[in-house]
């Protein structure tokens, strides 16, 4: 089982305590002990194994005890005797945005509300605008959250997928006479949320790969099968899709069931005028004889095309450039060198020293680091003084690194409601990196936010526009503004637009990234990191980047060291 699903599991309970009235000491045990799992570096089965779990902090005896349950047996006894007080769409409720188990608890007992439908209309009927500490503006709120989550309901954000999908595939790559297996669909273009895992198994006898499936920890039900394919469904409620081809179709599958549909339809479209035919199972000629389909690269050569990246393909102009070899140079991890956006203890949400966060940064290669943490408006936020004690503390630490790696000393300063930064200009011209962000006041009006960022942008002590939608997927809808407006007076101001590659923002997006290049316009890939662990999680930005058509020259944190001191002290010298 995997640390997600065991955190997800504590977390439901602590919901569950909190909806049947249960102590609150117990419910925030359970809410640590769902955070520090999710967080840990190696299998929770292993520590469990090794009879360490209690030396997790906040991790007691009976936690351990339940958490040891569920790997060996599946089961939480403890989860399930709670979960049988609380009818499953009451538990629903708590996924809309701005409902908490408080709202819940009320409208459940008070009101009978019992699924998502009887919320709704009970948001409608005024009933609940009557419950305490209610009122219309928070009714309103919620209703227009419930029709978000409808819309999103059933797909994932990509990071709760993605590791399914590698422990399915590696499961299934043990098997005896599998040659290959691959995670194909949505998630391999790398899509911010996928509707299922499409499993490609290449493997003469699909018999035992199927059976490998049912009897994998992470599936709950076998859903559908037949002779060389099946459907499953995951404990996280995920479905996946399994087909097992013969080794000489797996390029050709892979490719089809990669997708896009869109994608599909036009190198479909091509090999008809070339006369031949494309499907799943390999490229043929008229007669029917097979020209290939091995490999990816073989169906893409039977339609005169280079090999195009899958992150491409959407059919949003991919064919055409690589028809006339104009296919961007897409940029890889290993290119972006250093990260802009990180967090220490010295933000009240951050959990690492900059001890750590330089150790683990060095340990991925990177060979630079902003610490940015932040300003004054958030809770614990720094003000001008502790700013710059801090920065003299990074630029010391900086020395004793020798550039293993370097560090600079910044800032993630609020855009305040009126436009103005969080700190003043003098201060912020001090530091070394200025990451400027919006942290409040979503709901503006969309030309009032972008008003306010575009003051904010020509502040002139500004390089990077943090997370510039402030979505968080499955969560918060981005805010309303004008992106266009934005890229032009970045353009206009040097300033570069930051994709926060954090799992769940993913922001600047995909097709922002496109447009920002269109414009002319700087990216920084950013980790936004509160601990040492998240460090890693560069990769969402890249794959959001290269979705977008991002090269090398076209992000920030792609220059080298000196390169890079270079560009930001430029803004420094002109104030
Ligand atoms: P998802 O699952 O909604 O996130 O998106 P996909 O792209 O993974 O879609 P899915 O799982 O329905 O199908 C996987 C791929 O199979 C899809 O990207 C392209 C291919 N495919 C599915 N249905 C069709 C179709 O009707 N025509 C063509 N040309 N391709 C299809
Ligand atoms: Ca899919
Ligand atoms: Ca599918
Ligand atoms: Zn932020």
């Amino acid at each position: 089982m995997e640390n997600a699903e065991v955190a997800r599991v504590l977390s439901e309970v602590a919901d569950l305590l909190e909806l049947t009235g249960g102590n609150q000491f117990k419910v925030r045990a359970y809410r640590q002990a769902a955070q520090v799992v999710d967080l840990l570096p190696m299998p929770v089965s292993e520590l469990w194994r090794k009879g360490e779990l209690t030396s997790l902090p906040g991790v007691g005896q009976r936690i351990a005890e339940h958490v040891g349950e569920l790997l060996d047996t599946g089961k939480f006894s403890e989860h399930d005797r709670l979960a049988s007080q609380v009818p499953p769409g009451v538990l629903e409720l708590l996924s809309v945005e701005g409902v908490g188990p408080k709202t819940v608890a009320a409208a459940w007992k008070q009101l009978q509300v019992k699924d998502l439908d009887a919320l709704e209309q009970v948001c409608r009927n005024g009933k609940l605008e009557k419950l305490p500490r209610m009122g219309a503006k928070r009714v309103e709120a919620i209703h227009k959250a419930i029709a978000r989550y409808r819309a999103r309901k059933g797909r994932s954000p990509l990071h709760r997928a993605l590791p399914y999908a590698q422990a399915l595939t590696a499961r299934l790559r043990q098997v005896r006479g599998v040659t290959e297996a691959a995670a194909a669909g949505s998630l391999r273009r790398r899509r911010e949320t996928v509707g299922d895992i499409d499993l490609l198994v290449a493997a003469t006898d699909a018999e035992p790969v199927m059976r490998e499936l049912a009897r994998a920890p992470e599936v709950a039900q076998v859903l559908a099968t037949g002779p060389t394919k099946c459907t499953v469904r995951l404990r996280i409620g995920l479905q996946a899709d399994l087909r097992v081809l013969p080794p000489e179709s797996f390029g050709a599958a892979l490719h089809y069931f990669t997708g896009s549909k869109a994608h599909n339809i036009a190198v479909r479209s091509r090999a008809v005028r070339l006369g031949i035919k494309l499907s799943e199972y390999g490229v043929f000629d008229r007669e029917g004889h097979r020209l290939g389909g091995a490999s990816e690269e073989e169906v893409f050569r039977a339609v005169g095309l280079p090999w195009i990246p899958p992150e491409l393909r959407e059919g949003t102009g991919e064919i055409e450039a690589a028809e006339h070899g104009r296919l961007p140079a897409l940029i890889e991890e290993k290119d972006v060198l250093g990260d802009l956006h990180v967090h220490s203890k010295a933000s009240s949400d951050g959990r690492s020293e900059v001890a750590e966060l330089a150790e683990e940064a060095r340990r991925l290669g990177r060979r630079y680091l902003a610490i940015t943490d932040h300003s004054r408006s958030r809770p614990l936020g720094l003000d001008g003084a502790k700013l710059s004690e801090h920065a003299a503390k990074i630029r010391g630490m900086d020395k004793r690194l020798a550039g293993k790696p370097h560090l600079l000393a910044g800032v993630e300063v609020d855009i305040l409601p009126d436009g103005s930064l969080d700190l003043p200009a003098e201060v912020l011209s001090r530091l070394d990196l200025v990451v400027a962000s919006v942290h409040s006041h979503f709901s503006d009006a969309p030309e009032r936010m972008t008003e306010r960022i575009v003051k904010a942008l020509r502040t002139k002590v500004v390089h990077v526009l943090g997370h510039p939608s402030g979505r968080q997927l499955g969560v918060r809808d981005p805010y309303e503004f004008d992106l266009d407006r934005v890229l032009e007076v970045a353009r206009e101001e040097g300033v570069a637009i930051e994709v926060n590659a954090m799992p769940e923002r993913m922001d600047l997006s995909d097709k922002g990234c496109r447009l920002a290049k269109e414009r002319d316009v700087q990216l920084a890939i950013s980790s936004d990191a509160h601990n040492a662990q998240h460090l890693g999680n560069l990769s969402f930005g890249v794959w959001v980047a290269r979705r977008g058509w991002l090269e090398k020259e076209d992000v920030l944190n792609a220059l080298g060291f000196t390169e890079l001191r270079r560009r930001i002290g430029r803004r420094r010298a002109a104030i």
